[in-house]
């Protein structure tokens, strides 16, 4: 008898303990949907066997709905508006595959444990897989997000680094968003897969200074390259290849690239040009070890980001629009 009641004791304490915890944790969903990490996986491997694409949008999806307002999936709702996170300025260039990839992954899952699994966790469990299929780290994902019951155009302003930004707007924005100097080049290192649209660079080999057209920190042979795939009034929609070299593997070839002047923008060339960054940069170049540490440990860092726990906002059925 007395063992019973400091059984319930116990399981009292534990459940008070696990509700006033608002951490996320690797088995947040446990029995109520065992299969949820390999049935995302399936919808990414498939959708990556129709396009590569999925990889580097996927992966920038989830960067971008953690900016702004947290890891929520507030990024993924349309607005019959058109005043939604997604329809701000900055998104033209998320690719329509990364979207496409989280309805597909949310539809399988659904299908298996309805009701259980919030998007946000879905954007995190999917960023990871395709960092994995496309060779990169593996980590455990955490989870117990939940859904925002808002996604606003206007709030994503001030909220992502520009392609134009220095070392000290670019800590500025990560530190803001609990992400160390060490986090944030490591993250930068996602720009090892994907694409550019030329308007991002065009400064940088067209008209960069009133002293110099071109940007003195790029590599002359691709200062070369970049023109001849992006002439001066090219087709907007053209985007290139953001590592020149193993566009479609995720590795550490990013940095061999800064080290060569291979830096796509402005924001990627000065992690190897300031001294204070330059150091990591040489590291993770020489050392594919130390990159793979670090991005994961920056990316379970990342998807902590303004999380929403508990009780707080909802499990959406639908992760383009809010549960009516
Ligand atoms: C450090 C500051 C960063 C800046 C200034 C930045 C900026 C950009 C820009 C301008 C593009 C090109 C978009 C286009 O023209 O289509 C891009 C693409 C991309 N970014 Fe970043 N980014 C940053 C950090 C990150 C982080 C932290 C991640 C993910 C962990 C990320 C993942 C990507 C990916 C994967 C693409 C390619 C997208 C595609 O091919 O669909 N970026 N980024
Ligand atoms: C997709 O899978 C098919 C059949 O397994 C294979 O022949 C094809 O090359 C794959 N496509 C891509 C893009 O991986
Ligand atoms: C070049 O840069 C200057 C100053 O940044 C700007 O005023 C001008 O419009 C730019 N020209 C072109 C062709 O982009
Ligand atoms: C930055 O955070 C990482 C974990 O993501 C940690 O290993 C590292 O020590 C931190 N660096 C600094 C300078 O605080
Ligand atoms: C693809 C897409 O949704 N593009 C929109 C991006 O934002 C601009 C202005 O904010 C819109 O005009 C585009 O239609």
């Amino acid at each position: 008898m007395k063992v019973w009641r400091a059984g319930v004791f116990l399981g009292i304490l534990v459940i008070v303990f696990v509700a006033s915890d608002a951490q996320l944790v690797e088995n947040f969903y446990g029995l109520r949907c065992q299969t949820l990490e390999a049935t995302v996986r399936q919808v990414v491997i498939m959708k990556l066997n129709q396009t590569f694409v999925t990889v580097p949008s996927t992966l920038r999806l989830f960067f971008h709905d953690c900016f702004v307002t947290g890891c929520d999936a507030s990024v993924m709702i349309s607005s019959p508006n058109r005043d939604a996170e997604k329809d701000a300025s900055d998104n033209l260039s998320l690719a329509g595959d990364g979207f496409d990839t989280i309805v597909k992954a949310k539809a399988a899952v659904e299908a298996l444990c309805p009701n259980v699994v919030s998007c946000a966790d879905i954007m995190a469990i999917a960023a990871r897989d395709v960092v994995v299929l496309a060779g990169g780290p593996m980590f455990n994902v955490e989870l117990g997000r939940r859904d925002n019951l808002q996604s606003k155009a206007s709030l994503v302003a001030g909220n992502l680094p520009d392609p134009t930004f220095d070392v000290n707007q670019l800590n500025a924005i990560f530190q803001k968003n609990g992400l160390n100097q060490t986090d944030m080049i490591a993250l930068s290192g996602a720009h090892t897969v994907g694409f550019s649209h030329c308007s991002r660079f065009a400064n940088r080999i067209y008209n960069f200074s009133s002293t110099s057209r071109v940007d003195p920190t790029l590599n002359p042979t691709y200062v070369q390259q970049l023109m001849q795939s992006c002439p001066q009034n090219v087709d907007p929609t053209i985007a290139i290849n953001m590592d020149p070299i193993t566009p479609r593997i995720f590795d550490n070839v990013y940095y061999q690239n800064l080290i060569n002047g291979k830096g796509l923008f402005t924001s990627d060339e000065v992690l190897f040009t300031d001294a204070r960054t330059s150091g990591v940069v040489r590291d993770f170049a020489a050392n594919p070890l130390d990159f793979s540490s670090a991005f994961a440990a920056a990316m379970i860092k990342l998807g902590r980001v303004g999380v929403k726990t508990g009780s707080q906002g909802q499990v959406r059925k639908d992760c383009t629009v809010f549960n009516s």
